[in-house]
């Protein structure tokens, strides 16, 4: 049997607490995973500052990606009718016959047991963990539901804190950052979304633009999104520093991974289906294949018609001899963007990012560099517009 964590809440939105008790709970009672399962919209009532479905459920994506133990389930947005817990944990256990459920509850939720919706059936169902703060005393409440329901309860603690979802709304709409309180790429997704009052970030979105957003956001997996974003915020950066069409550049950053959704396989046939010519390598190496693919994307579903900047996207990937600037911002802008991390490599991150705002040349070749390395310690061969694109750059010098 695997031992599953249950986190439920509105996780409007998810913050640090949420992750904390999730792991302490998770070692203390050696769970094999913890699932954050934010729940339904209440049908009727509408809830001022409660953000939909969607919202929160790539929030709590985006805060759990690093625990390995973590991940988000969306169940109880399928079922029908309301949301109580006996409900979905009867459903749960249905569906995963393997599983042993353990309920994590607040120390409040665990007074009001008596009040929930079928308690009697919520305690045969799952066990329980209660957690409560330091001083708290739930020793007592424990054996009261143990005596009356034959419940299986646990309790545990977790450190002091001031930070609440209703507060961290609070702040955002006054124009305060919980930075420490929420996970950053949590916060970069609200103000992208402009959610809870705050101003969206990077532009005074037009339809258009809201719209380019929106397709990205649904498309893309919430990691690559958060990608997308830094490496148009970073391209639009590098512009400046170069003397380029910001917009062009924030464009062309956002879009340069559009395909990316795609699996290697679905990319090779959307190629053959649009027509698109792969050379022998990219069949290869499918890693190779979303530029090309994004920039078809680009033109098709997202409109553009710029051939700078369908050119961008195209060569982000491996780059090429005599590259146009803003084929080199996309493509250095994807490398340094700062949800970028890396391990050792010939130059540091650090170093690139200085160049970058420098010299584009100079930063090319170092990223090619690191690539050749990376590509060599993995095994896999240098795509030859790569190797054109290093020596031109190289012998300029
Ligand atoms: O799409 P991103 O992950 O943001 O970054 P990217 O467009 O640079 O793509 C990275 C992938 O492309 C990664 O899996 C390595 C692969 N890649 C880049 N250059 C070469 C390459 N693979 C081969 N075989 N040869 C290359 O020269
Ligand atoms: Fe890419
Ligand atoms: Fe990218």
């Amino acid at each position: 049997m695997k031992k599953i964590g249950l986190m439920g809440g509105t996780f409007n939105p998810i913050h640090n607490i949420n992750l904390i008790i999730g792991q302490i709970a998770c070692e203390k009672f050696k769970l094999d995973q913890v699932w954050f399962m934010p729940c339904k919209q209440p049908p009727h009532k509408t809830e001022g500052d409660l953000v939909s479905e969607e919202d929160r459920k790539r929030m709590v994506q985006l805060a759990i990606d690093p625990y390995k133990h973590f991940s988000c389930s969306d169940f109880e947005f399928h079922l029908p009718g309301k949301s109580y817990t006996s409900r979905t944990l009867e459903a749960l256990t249905e569906t995963c016959s393997d599983c042993q459920f353990y309920f994590i509850m607040g120390g409040d939720s665990l007074r009001d047991f008596d009040k929930w919706h079928k308690p009697e059936k919520i305690a045969k169902l799952c066990h329980i963990l209660a957690c409560g703060r330091q001083g708290e005393d739930l020793k007592k409440l424990c054996q009261k539901w143990k005596d009356k329901y034959g419940a299986r309860i646990d309790y545990f603690t977790i450190p002091e804190s001031q930070i609440s979802s209703s507060q961290i709304r609070k702040d955002l709409g006054d124009g305060l950052l919980p930075i420490g309180q929420v996970d950053d790429r949590v916060l970069t997704y609200i103000r992208m979304h402009g959610l809870y009052g705050t101003k969206p970030l990077v532009f005074d979105n037009d339809h258009a633009t809201k719209k380019l957003y929106q397709m990205l956001s649904s498309s893309l997996r919430p990691k690559r999104y958060i990608h997308t974003l830094g490496v148009a915020t970073t391209a639009a950066s590098l512009a400046m520093a170069h003397g380029h069409s910001v917009q062009e550049a924030e464009l062309s950053g956002l879009l340069h991974d559009c395909a990316k959704y795609l699996t290697n396989q679905e990319q090779i046939n959307e190629c053959i289906r649009l027509g698109v010519d792969l050379t022998s390598f990219e069949m290869e190496n499918p890693a190779l294949i979303h530029g090309k693919l994004g920039a078809v994307y680009a033109r098709d579903r997202y409109g553009v018609d710029n051939p700078a900047i369908l050119s961008a996207i195209s060569y982000h990937t491996t780059g090429k001899a005599n590259m146009t600037r803003l084929e080199k911002i996309v493509y250095i802008a994807d490398y340094i963007e700062p949800n970028r991390t890396m391990e050792t490599y010939p130059h540091s991150l650090v170093e690139v990012r200085a160049a970058s705002f420098m010299d584009l040349d100079q930063a090319m070749i170092m990223i090619l560099e690191n690539t050749f390395d990376y590509l060599q310690k993995n095994n896999r061969p240098i795509d030859p517009l790569s190797r054109e694109c290093y020596e031109f750059y190289k012998t300029r010098r």
